[in-house]
């Protein structure tokens, strides 16, 4: 099986384990504060995904969430791995929670895939190779008009409601769109742009494994990735993250 085989059987059979599992109160603890959260669950799926790569794949790199980074032992390919990608809706919801894989050759996007879990649906994008739910293409929407863009953003309290050097700007631009819309998940939001049903997405706090395989996805189906002053995203560190249905719409959406 190739990379791109064993990651999809992982996810599904990871996805199979959330779905039935029971989250007890017990399982859940404060990481830095009781607005963010891992369980009992992430571990073990974090755990579950690391051993079917490096089964197969005992020279690649992971960088995931719940774990310090595997080094590579001289391969080049890394696989980002959110095993839980929107904690409090699987906690508060059990609905809403994605589990997110990409893979990436250097600088290079190898594959992305990001399983909506209770919904059982799979978004993925091979690179070059268009982006994909389940066995249907999807393309971001046709929209160039901000008064009629949705607009998606993780969390409201940070993206709005704290302080930041983009909270007058990203105030400014939910008065032009249509509607802000808030997931809860950045790997679920961004493949909602991807899909056509959201039209840009913000957020103020992303990490590696939380949009390095749906990024892949996003721009496979015609979209773009920025960090919210316009750079280029980078792929090892935490960032802010704007993506967009067209990369020209940059230059316009911060210009009022
Ligand atoms: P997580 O569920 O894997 O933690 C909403 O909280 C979204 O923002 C989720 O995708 C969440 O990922 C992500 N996120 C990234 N950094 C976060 C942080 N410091 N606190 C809460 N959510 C964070
Ligand atoms: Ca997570």
């Amino acid at each position: 099986m190739d990379r791109f085989d064993v990651a999809a059987e992982m996810i599904q059979a990871a996805g199979e384990v959330l779905r039935r599992c029971h989250l007890e109160q017990a399982e859940v603890r404060q990481k830095t504060g009781h607005q963010d959260l891992v369980t009992f669950w992430d571990k073990k799926i974090e755990q579950q995904l690391r051993h079917a790569i490096l089964t197969a794949f005992p020279q690649d790199s992971i960088v995931g969430e719940e774990y310090p980074p595997e080094e590579s032992c001289g391969g080049k390919v890394t696989w980002y791995l959110d095993p839980i990608d929107g904690t409090t809706n699987f906690i508060n919801q059990h609905r809403n929670y994605a589990i997110s894989v990409g893979c990436w050759a250097g600088d290079t996007p190898l594959f992305g895939m990001v399983l909506d879990v209770e919904r059982r649906e799979l978004y993925w994008a091979k690179h070059g190779g268009g982006a994909w739910l389940d066995q249907s293409p999807i393309h971001v929407s046709r929209c160039r008009d901000i008064t009629e863009m949705l607009l998606t953003t993780p969390g409201l309290q940070y993206t709005f409601l704290e302080r930041h050097p983009h909270q007058e700007q990203l105030i400014r631009l939910a008065r032009r769109v249509r509607a802000v819309r808030c997931l809860g998940s950045v790997a679920l939001e961004l493949c909602e742009v991807a899909a056509g049903r959201a039209d840009m997405f913000v957020t103020m706090r992303s990490s590696p494994w939380d949009h390095n395989a749906a990024r892949i996805i996003l721009e496979e189906a015609g979209g773009a990735v920025f960090t919210m002053d316009g750079g280029h995203l980078p792929l090892n560190q935490k960032s802010t993250v704007l993506a967009l249905n067209a990369v020209e719409l940059k230059d316009h959406i911060f210009c009022v």
